[in-house]
């Protein structure tokens, strides 16, 4: 039996959730309006006091909080807790506007690293495991969050961070790796370099857990396929710990939320209703039991679904969707939304690698996407005329799929640039904001 399972709470009855939720927002509302002058001025301004708050019913009546206050109130204006309290800070991959820095006590810390060894247990990990972290170290979350979760579980622990393909195979057949932590871009990488140095029988890997940043079912057995592995999701963000905040079980059906730590919410991102399981929405996270950097109705942007029903693996924590795109990161092209994800299934469904370009242009007032699509070896020896027909095809699935026209160009394997971290799979050239 894995050492780091918690059925008494991953496993516990929706009541005993619920009443933990209850119970742990109470004082979470309370710690946050006595010491963040932030969160308590757009409690005022909201018309809401702490003793509104009695139970998860009443979440609904606190004010949301986005990635704009956090630039706003940066670096400290949502500290809860003395600076001197603090013994980590972690932060965003963004590139643009003002990075978001996240604050952790050492019992912050503790249960960032508690959400993750369950992440690792669910994907079959053990202390005999050898759980080797691509991720990157420093200042994101990937590489620490993953690193505390494989210690707690007692495997052992290769902290890579990413980069160096070349060592990073090189340990994986020498240290006998079994469990990989990457982004799921760089796992399809590390997959192709494997086979092209002919190590694939000597790779031991049995799982990998794969997240931050968007991939699909084709992708994960894509990998799953060249890796022989089983691919697992993991999901999270800085502003609420970093990685764990929910992970997928072998049931491979959604992501179970650790709910005794987050309370997850499902909203209509133009009016912010909430909306009922079940429904595409925006998720929302509220963290009960944080002490540094405890949110309040974050507004994650992710697009998914909640789902409460029982998974088979006995978990009874809430699972969410893979994030079906962002509502910050939705193309809208000729007025009609593209996201990411819809490309790469057509994508996939065609046989093609998962490393693909997006490019938005415009010219005279006229949007134009185009998407760069690796060939394989095999398709790039046929002959010009069967591309032509390959990049026709294409055409036509991604019309079918999208509702408007992208110009499909096949491109030369192994020339779009590869991603140690998460792929830059978009460029907007249109600047429209
Ligand atoms: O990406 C934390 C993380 C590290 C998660 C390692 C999983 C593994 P940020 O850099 O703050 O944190 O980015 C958070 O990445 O709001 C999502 O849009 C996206 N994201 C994270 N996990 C997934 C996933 C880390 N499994 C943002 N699927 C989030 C799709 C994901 N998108």
């Amino acid at each position: 039996m894995p050492n780091y399972y918690q059925p008494e709470v991953e496993c516990a009855s929706r009541d005993q959730i619920k009443a933990w939720q209850d119970e742990r927002l109470v004082k979470q509302v309370k710690h946050v309006y006595d010491n963040v002058p932030y969160y308590r001025n757009l409690m005022e301004k909201k018309g809401v006091v702490p003793e509104d708050i009695r139970s998860t019913e009443d979440l609904n009546k606190l004010p949301f909080l986005t990635k704009d206050d956090l630039r706003e109130a940066y670096p400290y204006g949502l500290l809860a807790v003395p600076l001197s309290d603090c013994v980590r800070i972690q932060s965003t991959s963004g590139t643009t506007g003002r990075r978001v820095v996240a604050f952790y006590t050492q019992h912050d810390l503790d249960l960032w690293d508690d959400c993750c060894a369950r992440a690792i247990v669910a994907a079959g990990g053990t202390k005999d495991d050898v759980v080797h972290v691509c991720y990157g170290y420093g200042l994101f979350t990937g590489g620490p969050g993953l690193n505390g979760g494989s210690h707690k579980v007692g495997s052992l622990t290769l902290p890579m961070s990413s980069g160096n393909t070349d060592r990073q195979i090189q340990f994986m057949c020498d240290l006998g790796s079994t469990i990989l932590c990457c982004t799921p871009s760089y796992a399809a990488y590390l997959a192709e370099s494997i086979y092209e140095r002919g190590l694939q029988d000597q790779i031991k890997l049995k799982a990998g857990i794969f997240g931050a940043e968007a991939w699909s079912e084709e992708m994960r057995q894509d990998i799953q396929n060249k890796l022989h592995i089983k691919a697992y999701d993991i999901y999270g963000l800085t502003e609420i710990s970093g990685p764990g905040v929910s992970f997928e079980c072998s049931a491979q059906g959604g992501m179970h939320v650790n709910e005794d730590h987050f309370i997850a919410e499902i909203i209509d991102p133009v009016t912010g209703e909430v909306l009922p399981d079940g429904e595409k929405g925006e998720l929302v996270f509220t963290s009960i039991t944080k002490q540094a950097f405890p949110l309040l109705r974050y507004r994650t942007r992710d697009i998914c679904v909640l789902n409460r029903e029982k998974c088979s693996c006995g978990r009874t924590h809430v699972r969410m969707s893979k994030p079906m795109g962002r509502s910050d990161d939705m193309l809208i092209v000729k007025g009609v939304n593209v996201f990411p994800s819809q490309i790469e299934t057509v994508l996939l469904n065609k046989g093609y690698p998962a490393n693909y370009q997006i490019i938005v242009t415009r010219e005279n007032n006229s949007d134009k996407l185009e998407v760069l699509v690796e060939m394989t070896p095999e398709m790039f020896s046929d002959e010009l005329s069967k591309i032509t027909v390959r990049e026709k095809e294409l055409n036509g699935a991604l019309k079918a799929m999208l509702g408007i026209y992208a110009v499909v160009k096949l491109v030369t394997p192994k020339s779009i640039t590869r991603s140690e971290g998460k792929a830059v799979r978009v460029i907007d050239k249109r600047n429209l904001y």
